[in-house]
């Protein structure tokens, strides 16, 4: 990589000017500098340079000024300086934005540029970005350059910053099955992703537990599956409310629909969508995986997915297809007469393939791309040579640097999520082991490197939900929003612990309840 040295030389440059340069995630290039502007909350501005291609009315970055607005300043009133300070200080008592390109009502993509550069010296503070997905990442790091001085005076320090992500995916899963959570858990999660410059959040919609999403075409699934059809949905307008939560922050929403396992609570209120289960020569009541031998299931599927794909505007879906449990097909006298017929005989994993496949030409049909968890690959599917793998297992059938080889070595683009399992935790600064993770360090050529395209953080819904999400996310998340976000040379545990638990302060003075990472306290806690 171009430039390292000069990297290292700027960073430890910039660790040593102390407080104002706790950023996090760390900027790929920075120059700091003990000099320092003071900032005036009362008059501050956000302005938008004349010739930038964003002007106002821009709804993406005229709502992310207000936000950071209140992030910085709070809305208490400040004292008013000196009218003479005032003078001296006003016209640059503002920060300029200029971004190149127009376009404010689109959604965040996979290929959305987020590169931007922020310049505070002694004649401007001025914010340059191609897009305004890069402006808002720009925002948020500017706020993370202010800081108080114990008079409580606001102040900035002369600072260069040139910054892009190293991954163009940076997600977050959230499991809404297993526990339901309220629709502002989801929406303040979304802000505090933004805050970490994470892009994507993978909504783990439904599965085995609970169906909250609220079909249209289906309404039974809702009726029957949900915990409680009263208070336990997302209905078509939270879903609605959360695709542009997330827009105006950059994230995407990659939502997903597991199938064929992961599906019971698709039985009640889809009647022979699921395997009926045997024991012996009689159904035994029980039902497993949706049952791959109908075609009424196809059918289903296409209406399902028709509906899903007009609902969810990204690009891409995620249709699971993960832990398939085979036993209950194995049981049923049907499936074992469709597997000969099929030519399959006892290899379940082509009976299961065969569903994914028939799965991922329906969806394919509607112009959606797709991302599947790693079984898929594993039992060989043939799928559109622009899946995106998903990468879960730790260990086995491989552990899951070398699957990251395999997935890519057939030249799959892939996702990591294997070492990152939030919903896991120990005693002890677990944070570190997810920091260390290094997504390209398997053997490949360039070519299969660049094909990881980034990874996932997972909270796993089991043992959580509204009460406990905020401290387990936060700050264990950002290790990995870090890892995706910044350069890989970024390995010193002890600058990133510095800069985490200064982190973990700024979000609990945003209201985030993030739980500490060691011994130790913040200045502004109890504020
Ligand atoms: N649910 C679904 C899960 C998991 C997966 N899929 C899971 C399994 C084991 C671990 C973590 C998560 N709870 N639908 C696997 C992707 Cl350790």
């Amino acid at each position: 990589m171009a430039g390292s040295t000069l990297g290292f030389s700027l960073l430890l440059a910039a660790a040593l000017a102390g407080r104002a340069t706790a950023l996090w995630p760390w900027p790929q290039y920075i120059q700091t500098s003990e000099r320092r502007y003071p900032l005036f909350p009362h008059n501050f501005q956000f302005r938008y340079h004349v010739n930038s291609a964003a002007q106002p009315g821009c709804s993406v970055l005229d709502e992310a000024f207000q936000r950071y607005r209140d992030l910085l300043f709070g809305s208490a009133l400040w004292h008013r300086p000196d009218p003479t300070e005032k003078q001296h200080t006003l016209e640059k008592n503002l920060l300029v934005i200029y971004v190149a390109t127009p376009g404010c009502d689109q959604l965040p993509s996979l290929e959305s540029v987020e590169n931007y550069t922020l310049t505070i010296n002694d004649e401007q503070n001025f914010l340059l970005s191609k897009t305004v997905w890069g402006a808002l990442r720009g925002l948020e790091t500017f706020s993370q350059l202010i800081w108080r001085s114990p008079e409580g005076t606001f102040f900035i320090n002369k600072t260069e910053i040139e910054d892009f992500p190293r991954f163009p995916h940076r997600g977050l899963l959230l499991d809404t099955s297993r526990h339901y959570l309220p629709l502002p858990s989801i929406l303040n999660t979304l802000d505090v992703m933004a805050y970490n410059k994470f892009n994507v959040f993978h909504w783990h919609l439904v599965d085995d537990p609970s169906f909250p999403y609220e079909s249209f075409t289906f309404p039974e699934l809702t009726r029957k599956g949900s915990y409680n059809p009263a208070t336990h949905i997302y209905t078509a307008q939270d879903v609605k409310e959360v695709i542009e939560y997330a827009r105006l922050r950059g994230i995407r929403v990659l939502v997903e629909f597991d199938t064929p396992g992961h599906t019971q609570s698709w039985g009640p209120g889809a009647p022979g969508l699921l395997t009926p289960c045997y024991s012996g020569s009689h159904p035994s009541g029980t039902f497993g995986p949706v049952n791959p031998i109908l075609n009424s299931t196809y059918e289903f599927m296409s209406t399902f997915f028709l509906e899903v794909s007009s609902v969810f505007p990204d690009f891409y879906l995620h249709l699971g297809g993960d832990e398939v449990d085979f036993s209950c097909w194995k049981s049923n006298p049907d499936v074992q007469a469709f597997m000969k017929k099929k030519g399959f005989g006892t290899d379940f994993k082509k009976l299961e393939s065969f569903y994914i496949q028939t799965l991922l030409d329906i969806v394919s049909a509607y112009g959606k791309g797709y991302v599947v968890w790693q079984e898929v690959f594993d039992n060989k599917v043939k799928v559109r040579p622009d899946t995106i793998i998903q990468v879960w297992r730790e260990e086995v059938p491989v552990n899951y640097m070398k699957e990251l080889e395999l997935v890519t070595n057939a030249s799959f683009r892939a996702l990591l999520s294997a070492p990152w399992y939030l919903n896991h935790i120990t005693y002890g600064p677990d944070w570190e082991e997810v920091y260390m993770v290094e997504p390209q360090a398997f053997e490949g050529t360039p070519e299969q490197k660049a094909l990881v395209i980034g990874g996932e953080a997972c909270m796993w819904g089991e043992y959580v939900d509204s009460t406990n999400l905020v401290p387990r996310l936060w700050p264990r998340a950002g290790a990995v929003a870090e890892r995706l976000w910044s350069s890989r040379l970024m390995t010193n545990l002890d600058f990133a612990f510095k800069r985490l638990a200064d982190f973990r302060c700024v979000l609990l003075r945003r209201g985030v309840q993030a739980q500490p990472l060691s011994v130790g306290f913040c200045e502004q806690e109890f504020e």
